[in-house]
């Protein structure tokens, strides 16, 4: 897999590589024979008989032209390499090989807004920068779609009322561990699968031995990380089975939308919260005869994303009075929207499934015992930064975990994010995408058919 090779930020060199490499081998070549030549070798006998096999195969074929028959022959060399088809409906093939080339498909190409920007799409000077992060932004799009090909396939196939939350997650989990060929660090999956229900917003994951099952009439969020070599996709998509609330998941798709337009090179971040809360508060839902205002939770935002790190330091709002900060090129984002038929406010509530390692920390002076310290390089080898579920420290191999993650959390060695929640008895949905916002324009990664 060439992803092997382009594992660090020296991926811009490794494209220029093979090109050299190839021209050197050709001179080699030219040069060998040449002073074969000068020297009389014969070596070049085998040329002529490879010319004579070729034009036996030119006869063969006349021959067969005019309804002679011969012996088939084998072709000399196999053509290139077939691109595989995805199998359906259930996609099985890593996507690594549906595109041998290593050039994943584009996402949504936007525009920067802003008229400063304007050059942007034609300018030489921009295109050539963006060639040098292609590698980059190839990493990215392959994650993106593993993420499109596992969520459509969830989403018509696999959720359905009735089905424990813990098997569901399972099922989209080891669907992105095979379509993405997990590899501890390399490719896998980039932080806790969400599957948030009903008032609750987001950092909700099924613990181990949690039998929650999906309702009929819940309103679930399932927020999807993958990533290759730390190059994280973070988009999320809501659900619901009765049709009562989907003009909740509407507003929030749209308030998204609006989101990801108004993002751009040079854009403020408080410009993007303002439109965000204009449309999702342009909208209201009647849930059994009462008419409620779709708030957005205002204390949850979108963020930018580095390698490895889910929340590098910039959130973008979702409401008015943000930060007047400024985007910059070459950033990723997750633009993501919340809207709630409660407060528009969320609270750390209830027994704590996602846990992350603090970026900038390395030492831990207080951690003693041999416990803490196996679960901690168990933790450093399986994920380093990126957040992580109990149910994949079983996985790991680390199925009591429980005390000794406490006083991991205690000796501030790892960070836990409970699940936030609106107010019992309201209705929160989600949307989200991942955006790159590239020299010459701004691609929305993980933009598919279904979001
Ligand atoms: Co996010």
């Amino acid at each position: 897999m060439t992803e092997d090779q382009k594992v660090d930020g020296a991926a811009v060199h490794t494209e220029e590589n093979p090109v050299k490499e190839l021209s050197k081998q050709q001179l080699k070549k030219l040069r060998r024979k040449e002073k074969e030549k000068k020297e009389g070798n014969t070596d070049d006998a085998q040329e002529p008989q490879q010319d004579t096999d070729d034009k036996k195969e030119e006869e063969t074929n006349e021959a067969e032209a005019d309804g002679e028959k011969k012996a088939p022959r084998k072709p000399k060399k196999p053509k290139k390499p077939k691109v595989k088809k995805q199998t359906e409906p259930e996609p099985t093939i890593p996507v690594s090989k549906l595109f041998p080339s290593g050039k994943y498909p584009e996402g949504e190409i936007m525009e920067h807004p802003l008229d400063l920007n304007n050059y942007r799409m034609t300018s030489e000077e921009k295109r050539s920068q963006d060639e040098l992060f292609d590698a980059t932004y190839q990493e990215a799009r392959h994650a993106a779609e593993v993420h499109r090909q596992a969520r459509q396939w969830f989403q018509k196939h696999v959720v359905k009322p009735g089905a424990k939350m813990i098997d569901l997650a399972e099922s989209l989990e080891n669907k992105v561990r095979q379509l993405i060929e997990e590899q501890p660090l390399k490719a896998g999956i980039a932080f806790p699968l969400g599957c948030s229900l009903n008032h609750c917003a987001a950092h909700y994951t099924p613990n181990p031995g949690d039998t929650t099952v999906l309702g009929q009439d819940d309103v679930v969020k399932f927020d999807l990380g993958t990533h290759i070599n730390g190059r994280i996709i973070d988009c999320a998509f809501t659900m619901c089975f009765n049709p009562k609330y989907q003009p909740l998941l509407d507003a929030v798709r749209e308030a998204t939308n609006t989101g990801i337009k108004t993002a751009g090179i040079d854009v403020r971040l408080c410009d993007v919260g303002e439109a965000i809360q204009e449309v999702m508060e342009s909208h209201e839902i009647e849930l059994d005869g009462k008419v409620y205002p779709i708030k957005c939770v205002r204390n949850l935002n979108g963020h930018n994303i580095e390698r490895f790190r889910i929340h590098a330091g910039k959130t973008v709002p979702i409401v008015r009075g943000g930060p007047e900060t400024k985007m910059e090129e070459n950033e990723f984002y997750a633009i993501e929207t919340f809207g709630s038929t409660g407060k528009g406010y969320v609270q750390e509530v209830g027994d704590c499934s996602h846990y992350m390692k603090d970026y900038n920390k390395f030492s831990f002076p207080n951690l003693r015992d041999k416990s803490s310290k196996d679960l901690l390089s168990a933790i450093d080898k399986n994920f380093s930064t990126l957040a992580f579920a109990r149910r994949y420290l079983d996985r790991a191999g680390h199925t009591k975990h429980l005390l000794t993650l406490r006083n991991l959390v205690k000796c501030e060695a790892v960070v836990p994010y409970p699940p936030l929640c609106d107010v019992r008895g309201s209705y929160v949905a989600q949307y989200e995408h991942t955006i790159v916002l590239r020299p010459t324009c701004k691609e929305v990664i993980s933009r598919g058919t279904d979001y």
